[in-house]
């Protein structure tokens, strides 16, 4: 269906130029020209099969998150994302079944980066994702709807690799026979976090749930982590789903998409930058097992995208964005091959975790 974005904007009561922006796999987003700046988004509702639920709890964090920004005395419209509301005083505007768009105010003066070209990079955001944690820890966590239910639900994943061989929708089963096998291999950790989390030794807290590097904004000129956004996934989850998905993407040698699997490493001086700035703000608040866990965290988040990358290539590629042909199998890759990196490293990483607690 097509949609005229300028009639949408008018819908926030913005009269603007619009162009295309940023990188993410899953919301169509747009830079307003309008004085101020903001962004506009369509949301995924191939993903978000209810976003009237998902606006709710950004509203709902977002507006928590404003308060204790002002109570600690920082910039509310820089700090946390901004809901800017339709001329009908809604949170999103429908425009008919599969279109739902919402807008936030722009951050100005601040950078989001794609790859790491610093580890300390990694420290600002490991800084930002725990104050984030750490903002929201008095929220109550069964209060928010799951956006996405089994998000993070490793064991559920595999099931769902499984179910995308047997259908073999896009008939390139046959290709992928290596990949398979990895994925199988590892499937072994599959329940190491939610076991615990069943047990109760791993408690279930306000998360994130996407804590890629380019969903935290950075000050354009200190490089201090800013703001958290893409907040569509703010669910109750582990601690450990926000420490291992940031080191999946963020302590990679390489991009996510990397063809040369020769340029693709877990870097330890990239995992210590993000620990040290994620547990200094965190540590004292994590139980015993959520630390030992730690290390398992970024394999598993690791693991778990890459068979999320290659179950949707066998589905023909359905759910994330795909910019060229192969691009979920690429991406699949770079994971398997950190994930055994990452398992190789499972010392050394248990005693840089130690010099933060
Ligand atoms: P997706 O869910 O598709 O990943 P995001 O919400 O992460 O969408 O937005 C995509 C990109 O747009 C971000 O990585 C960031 O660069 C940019 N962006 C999103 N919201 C803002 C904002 N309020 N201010 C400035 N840039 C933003
Ligand atoms: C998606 O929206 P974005 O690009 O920040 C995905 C994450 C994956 C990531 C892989 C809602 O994140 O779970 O880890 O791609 N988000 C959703 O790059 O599925
Ligand atoms: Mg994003």
């Amino acid at each position: 269906m097509e949609f005229n974005l300028k009639e949408v904007c008018a819908q926030f009561n913005v009269e603007t130029t619009i162009e295309g922006y940023g990188n993410g796999h899953i919301n169509d987003t747009y830079l307003c020209e309008a004085a101020p700046r903001v962004i506009l988004q369509r949301i995924n509702t191939k993903v978000f099969k209810n976003p009237h639920e998902v606006m709710e709890n950004i509203f709902n964090v977002t507006d928590h998150l404003r308060k204790k920004i002002i109570k600690a005395g920082g910039n509310p419209d820089r700090e946390t994302l901004n809901v800017i509301k339709t001329r009908d005083g809604k949170n999103y505007y429908q425009l008919d079944d599969d279109n739902f768009f919402r807008m936030y105010k722009f951050v100005e003066d601040s950078v989001s980066f794609e790859t790491v070209e610093n580890p300390i990079q990694l420290y600002h955001a490991g800084t930002a994702f725990g104050r984030f944690q750490n903002m929201l820890d008095d929220y109550p966590a069964d209060s928010l709807f799951e956006t996405i239910v089994d998000f993070h639900n490793t064991p559920e994943r595999v099931k769902q690799l499984e179910a995308a061989i047997s259908k073999n929708a896009a008939g390139r089963l046959v290709a992928v026979q290596n990949e398979i096998s990895d994925a199988l291999d590892y499937a072994k950790y599959a329940s190491k976090i939610t076991d615990e989390i069943a047990k109760g030794t791993v408690p279930l807290r306000v998360t994130h749930n996407d804590t890629k590097l380019n969903n935290v904004l950075f000050d354009k000129d200190t490089f201090e982590g800013v703001c958290v956004i893409d907040l569509d996934t703010v669910m109750p989850g582990s601690v450990l789903y926000d420490f291992g998905d940031a080191l999946r993407f963020g302590a990679s040698s390489g991009t996510e998409d990397e063809q040369d699997l020769d340029k693709i490493w877990f870097d330890l001086e990239k995992f210590e930058q993000f620990a040290k700035g994620f547990l200094g703000q965190t540590a004292t608040c994590l139980t015993e097992k959520e630390i030992e866990l730690l290390p398992m965290s970024a394999l598993l988040m690791t693991y778990e995208c890459g068979i999320r990358f290659l179950a949707d290539y066998l589905n023909g590629d359905t759910y994330f964005k795909v910019h060229m042909e192969n691009h979920n199998l690429y991406r699949a890759r770079t994971q398997f091959k950190l994930v055994k990196d990452i398992e190789s490293k499972f010392d050394e990483m248990h005693k840089i975790i130690k010099k933060y607690i």
